[in-house]
């Protein structure tokens, strides 16, 4: 109930009152209508029904986005009757860390992107989720394109994936929203870090002894590059895969982070670089670099 003296309505010249946009009465008192297609008052939200399910609930509030966390394999999401547009933020992995950093210095994987937008959907279609795991201290890449670093857990970090969405089926190419994944970081005395992901272009490695050595981040052309060292260079980065560190057999490297196309392993010496992110498949899109710790997530919103 909303009392006259809250100003919800307008005197009109014969003593009734009239109830401003929104709201309907009995001449003394003024209420909110749910499902008129007008947010007013308490309501949150007004989608011009009053049928949940659809992101605005049937007493107007707005419904909590679904949410998507890490598991290793590709995730599916329904989009649900009447629905033609959702809302998607996603976060990409961290790059991993190996142990004597972890000791040391911190956990200094490069950190994972962020990218949202609005996309244009079909009622009942099924779309394609892939949430990116985090780097590891080791040789194994997250999920979703984290590169594969050298396996020696004290001094090798590897990439951590991206988190996208994929519309029509599962391929790379179908890909609608991506948010890059994190580089690893070797083990050189706290002397920088892995490249964080995600944006236009990822950042590369920050090994700072030589910047050769690095990967390099993924751009929305081409993986990044990968870093150069005698013998043991790391691979370029590629659509949606981070590049393989130098494999060096005294470790120390860190690879490319997942992402649209995927930074660069470090050669010998020197840290990953990170994923590139892209919004290319969505409207209102954010793409920035870095953020994200851990495991990347993605959240669907219907409002
Ligand atoms: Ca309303
Ligand atoms: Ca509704």
């Amino acid at each position: 109930m909303t009392p006259h003296s809250r100003g919800h309505h307008e005197s009109t010249l014969d003593g009734t009152c009239a109830c401003n946009a929104g709201y309907t009465g009995d001449g003394v008192t003024c209420n909110t209508v749910c499902g008129d297609g007008v947010t007013a008052g308490a309501e949150a939200c007004d989608d011009g029904n009053t049928v949940g399910g659809d992101g605005c609930s049937s007493t107007c509030q707005i419904e909590a986005p679904t949410v998507f966390a890490y598991t290793g394999a590709a995730q599916q999401y329904v989009v649900p009757a009447g629905v033609t547009s959702v809302r998607i933020k996603a976060w990409g992995a961290m790059g991993g860390t190996c142990t004597n950093d972890f000791a040391s210095c911190g956990d200094i994987g490069g950190k994972g992107g962020y990218a949202e937008g609005v996309l244009t959907v079909t009622p009942g279609e099924t779309l394609w989720v892939y949430v990116g795991g985090r780097g590891i201290a080791g040789a194994t890449g997250g999920f979703n394109g984290g590169g594969t670093s050298c396996a020696t857990t004290a001094t090798c970090g590897s990439g951590g994936g991206a988190s996208d969405v994929r519309r029509g089926g599962a391929t790379l190419a179908q890909r609608v929203i991506v948010a890059g994944g994190g580089g690893g970081a070797e083990y050189s005395a706290c002397n920088g870090t892995g490249g964080d992901g995600g944006g236009d272009s990822g950042v590369g490695g920050s090994e700072a002894a030589s910047s050769a050595y690095n990967g390099k981040g993924g751009t929305q052309v081409a993986g990044g590059a990968g870093g150069v060292y005698p013998s043991y260079n790391g691979s370029p980065g590629a659509l949606g895969v981070g590049g393989a560190a130098g494999m060096h057999p005294a470790g120390h490297a860190g690879s490319g982070g997942g992402g649209y196309y995927g930074g660069g392993g470090a050669g010998a010496d020197g840290h990953g670089g990170g994923g590139s992110g892209y919004i290319g498949g969505v409207s209102s899109g954010v793409n920035t670099v870095g953020g994200r710790s851990g495991d990347g997530e993605v959240s669907i919103s219907l409002y």
